[in-house]
């Protein structure tokens, strides 16, 4: 099971509906194939999708870095030298996109040499979880005929409202015409991605007070370290820390500092390993836990249920596992299917994941 070879492949997917929200929007999923060979011939696999508004990384940076520092320090190791392999990849700090996408191919890897699914190997306590899917920035008839649409077709019946605009009334007047169309059928929260100040989130959040919203995500930033404790003390719902939360360290800053009362867990930025070590420490903490979406694709989204379901605590809420939705294609031989408000992990080895070569041909960027 030692590592032979690591591929950093581009490619390149337009979205059908581009995605819009605070913090940047994404018309073309420029993402990283990451693939991983062992000495016995598997192959891993995992996918980076780099959001350069938020964390600075990009395509080709993610590219350079996993075929220039990455790569070689994990090549030549054994796929069960995994704490070695995350020390390495630790050494250098940031890069949070690159490092997850290496480190869950090599999961999927040692899945398949063991014979098991990466759910079963990281804990196997379920195997699926209810989707919740992300309405990004439109006029409120517009994002109510989103969200009828995935729960007509998808049965999907809790979503994540992206808000931050400014002034913030067309935001809650997209969530006020959430809960007129759906009334108490579906669960909604909402995410500023740092849009909005401390102030600013305190009245909007004071103004949607009667529509039952049931989490607050990254409304204003962390680092207005003072006003962002003040507004969490005042909200009655779990305030959600996401993009301030890319390590652990960062989440037990964060926690204990009083600027979050929960976290998303996203498998892009953390990868399998570090994603672990988080939900640990959210367990510890005693908080409670969303899996998020970086914008992933199916295989991205693959790899979010796969960890989600592995345990009671990431598997409570609704996982954001549905934007692949609004992408033209994407890479898998057998696509992901969202069927009754779920989707299932795949019970094969691995990550359960086949590349279709044909595809991959056609989007990849090299
Ligand atoms: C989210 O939860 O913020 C938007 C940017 C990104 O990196 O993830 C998305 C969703
Ligand atoms: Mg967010």
């Amino acid at each position: 099971m030692k590592i032979t070879h690591v591929e950093a492949i581009p490619f390149a997917i337009p979205y059908a509906k581009p995605l819009k929200f605070a913090s940047g929007e994404v018309h073309v999923a420029e993402h990283v194939l990451v693939r991983v060979t062992t000495n016995d011939g598997v192959v891993g696999v995992a996918e980076a999708p780099p959001r350069p508004f938020t964390y600075g990384e990009t395509q080709a940076g993610i590219m350079a870095v996993i075929d220039g520092i990455f790569a070689p320090q994990v090549t030549g190791l054994d796929l069960m030298e995994r704490e070695q392999i995350h020390a390495r990849l630790s050494r250098t700090v940031g890069n949070p996109t690159a490092k997850s996408a290496l480190d869950m191919a090599l999961w999927d890897a040692m899945g398949q040499s063991l014979g098991y699914s990466v759910t079963e190997l990281l804990g196997g306590f379920t195997d699926r979880m209810r989707v919740s899917h992300m309405l990004g920035f439109d006029s409120p008839a517009a994002m109510v005929d989103e969200a009828e649409r995935m729960r007509d077709t998808y049965g999907i019946s809790t979503f994540k409202v992206k808000v931050g605009r400014k002034p913030y009334h067309l935001d809650t007047a997209v969530v006020r015409a959430l809960r007129e169309r759906f009334g108490d059928d579906i669960e909604l929260y909402v995410d500023g991605n740092r849009g909005w100040s401390a102030s600013e989130s305190a009245r909007a959040m004071r103004e949607m007070a009667d529509l039952g919203l049931t989490l607050a995500e990254e409304l204003c930033p962390a680092d207005d370290v003072l006003g962002r404790r003040w507004l969490v003390e005042q909200i009655d719902v779990p305030f959600v820390a996401d993009e301030s939360v890319v390590t652990p360290a960062e989440v037990t800053r964060e926690i204990l500092g009083g600027s979050a009362t929960a976290i998303s867990i996203k498998t892009a930025r953390t990868g399998f390993t570090t994603s672990r070590r988080v939900h640990h420490l959210a367990e510890g903490l005693g908080i409670e836990v969303v899996m998020g979406n970086q914008i992933d694709g199916q295989l991205g989204s693959l790899a979010s249920v796969a960890f989600g379901s592995a345990f009671e605590l990431t598997s409570r809420r609704a996982g954001e596992l549905s934007n692949f939705l609004d992408m033209t294609d994407d890479l898998l031989a057998e696509p992901l299917v969202i069927r009754g408000g779920e989707l299932a992990v795949r019970s094969a080895p691995g990550l359960g994941a086949v590349i279709d070569p044909d595809k991959l041909a056609r989007y990849r960027q090299n």
